[in-house]
């Protein structure tokens, strides 16, 4: 069980955070990033959000702010002791963050982690996991819901729709229960719409593997073999 109250008190009660995420991040790290941004956005908060990877070409509509950084060390180090807190979101184990551990590890600020993943490390200060949850996506859902912090709207909506979405395989595997449907009722009705989240997300994704296939079949060359290469 997660206690929310305390998060919700972590939030009242510091003024800047650091979010960040897993490396090769997916729709539910970056949805968890851009929904707890913009959550803290609501409330007045100074919010960064730095990674080791660079977002996924797919996944670049979520941040439609172009809110996230990718980790220089020159540039962000010294945030890191710097804001108030520290959100590791969609990870539990800090080698995750590879360019970026060192940076965080050494940081005596306040840390906090919500995942939803088996075995975590013993990290940060405040743990907020729960391997019940769909995605660290819905878990930001149920901040809200139980709390009242901020007022859903569309734009939190939006990337928690993604999160789940994409860490449910698109509604099929085991945590997709009657419940999380009516969770995802409830976005529907906020004006987010499955099929644009669900083309952005794997078409696009098709598209830069084509892209790719593109470049990759452009170098090909054709070698002339001779009788005395056989
Ligand atoms: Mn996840």
């Amino acid at each position: 069980m997660i206690n929310f109250r305390k998060l919700e008190d972590i939030i009242s009660n510091n003024n800047s955070f650091l979010l960040t995420t897993h490396v090769n991040p997916d729709a539910d790290a970056i949805g968890s990033e851009i929904a707890f941004y913009r959550i803290l956005n609501q409330l007045g908060k100074e919010v960064f959000i730095i990674n080791h990877s660079q977002t996924p070409y797919n996944l670049e509509f979520l941040d439609s702010e172009k809110k996230i950084e990718k980790f220089n060390s020159e540039k962000h180090s010294a945030l890191f002791d710097k804001v108030d807190v520290l959100a590791a979101l969609d990870f539990n184990r800090s080698e995750r963050l590879v360019s970026m551990q060192q940076a965080f590890d050494n940081s005596s600020q306040l840390k906090i982690c919500i995942d939803h993943h088996q075995s975590p490390e013993d990290f940060v200060d405040h743990q907020f996991i729960d391997t019940e949850y769909s995605a660290t996506g819905h878990i930001l859902f149920d901040l809200i819901k139980q709390t009242g912090i901020v007022l859903l709207n569309k734009s939190i909506a939006y990337p928690i729709y993604a999160a789940i979405m994409t860490d449910t395989g698109s509604f099929r595997f085991e945590r997709t229960t009657s419940n999380l449907h009516r969770i995802i009722a409830e976005l529907l009705d906020l004006g987010v719409d499955p099929g644009e989240v669900y083309d952005k997300i794997y078409d696009e994704c098709k598209f830069s593997k084509f892209k790719l296939l593109g470049r990759t079949l452009d170098t090909i060359e054709l070698i002339q073999m001779t009788e005395s290469d056989i």
